[in-house]
């Protein structure tokens, strides 16, 4: 059965990625229609050999798909998503949007992806963002083996997290600071380049950023687990693709190292690179255009007891929301599309 599908923000950095899935995979794909909310109308995308333009949002008939993939950010879901489904067609986001609205599933496809059943009332689905998918794919299975009742993590994340405005910034700054030149922060509040920035997104009441707040509602709702505790610190660097995270979580039981790696190294999508006396460990740069979470620097935390640590890497554009959603959208089309 073929299956019929929208892209909505098809010229955002995630909106090209989940391009890049739907032609390198053996996707059931039948019509394919690229759509922006805005300044992207007329551009043509080369998809699958041939060019496709790129449709004005507003005028287009959700009617005529199956399933309509966002990437156009959370303003657009907002404006769309309602119109979309009561067209009759599914909607995955990969925005905020719609991550805490008790009546839409917040999926990552290999955590919790009994909860895609849960689609209606709203034909929606909600995608975490990019870091909580790759810190969920690697803690997912020493979850279920020993419980973790608590995570403190340090994520490092790319200005590919902010979009290819933030691309640019970080490219312009790093060029005007070798030629001697003034540089100019726009998308961020200070310099980003040659620099690291312990802010991500707004503060919030607590002093802790939007995007840390994200971190700990996203990973408790996508693990059933309100009670678990979580610590998160934020900060954007100065490096294009890939997220890292320092990852310090304590167990309800032990776990070893060598026993949580053994079960990393057979979880699908997780690839361990851990071989500190040869200096393998992963790098954003190994992450890069990868469709997994690499892990490395696996070890028991000589402060607790029942505490582990572990570095991660992955691909935030590629291997974040676009292949989340699209991993999503494989599911649905095998279990639920009428
Ligand atoms: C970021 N993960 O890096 C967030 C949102 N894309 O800013």
């Amino acid at each position: 059965k073929k299956v019929d599908v929208a892209v909505l923000g098809a010229t955002s950095l995630a909106g090209e990625a989940m391009l890049e899935h739907l032609s390198e995979r053996d996707f059931p794909l039948g019509k394919l229609y690229l759509l922006s909310p805005s300044l992207s109308v007329g551009d043509e995308i080369s998809f699958a050999g041939r060019d496709i333009v790129v449709q004005d949002a507003q005028q287009f008939d959700f009617a005529q798909v199956n399933i309509a993939l966002f990437a156009a950010g959370a303003e657009a879901a907002a404006h769309y998503a309602a119109k979309a489904a009561a067209a009759g067609c599914v909607v995955i986001d990969s925005s905020p949007q719609f991550r805490m609205d008790a009546a839409v599933p917040l999926v990552v496809a290999e955590v919790n992806p009994e909860c895609i059943a849960d689609y209606l009332p709203r034909r929606l689905i909600a995608s975490p963002n990019a870091a909580t998918t790759h810190l969920l794919k690697a803690l997912k299975p020493i979850h279920d083996a020993v419980g973790i009742s608590r995570i403190n993590v340090i994520s490092f994340q790319s200005v590919s997290g902010s979009g290819k405005e933030a691309i640019n910034e970080l490219a312009d700054q790093t060029r005007a600071i070798f030629n001697l030149a003034q540089t100019e922060n726009t998308v961020y509040p200070k310099r980003i380049a040659f620099n690291l920035l312990p802010q991500i997104g707004a503060f919030t009441a607590n002093a802790y950023t939007t995007e840390e707040m994200k971190m700990v509602n996203d990973t408790r709702r996508v693990l059933a687990d309100e009670a678990l505790a979580m610590n998160p610190t934020t900060v954007r660097v100065p490096v294009f693709y890939g997220h890292a995270q320092a990852l310090h979580i304590e167990t309800r039981n032990r776990i070893g190292a060598a026993a949580a790696r053994d079960l990393l190294k057979n979880t699908p999508g997780v690839t361990v690179i851990d071989e500190p006396e040869d200096g393998s460990y992963p790098t954003p740069l190994d992450a890069a255009a990868q469709d997994d979470v690499l892990v490395g620097r696996i070890r028991a935390d000589i402060s607790h007891p029942d505490g582990l640590d572990m570095w991660i890497v992955a691909d935030n554009v590629r291997a974040g929301a676009a292949l989340n959603c699209v991993n999503i959208a494989e599911i649905f089309i095998e279990k639920y599309l009428k």
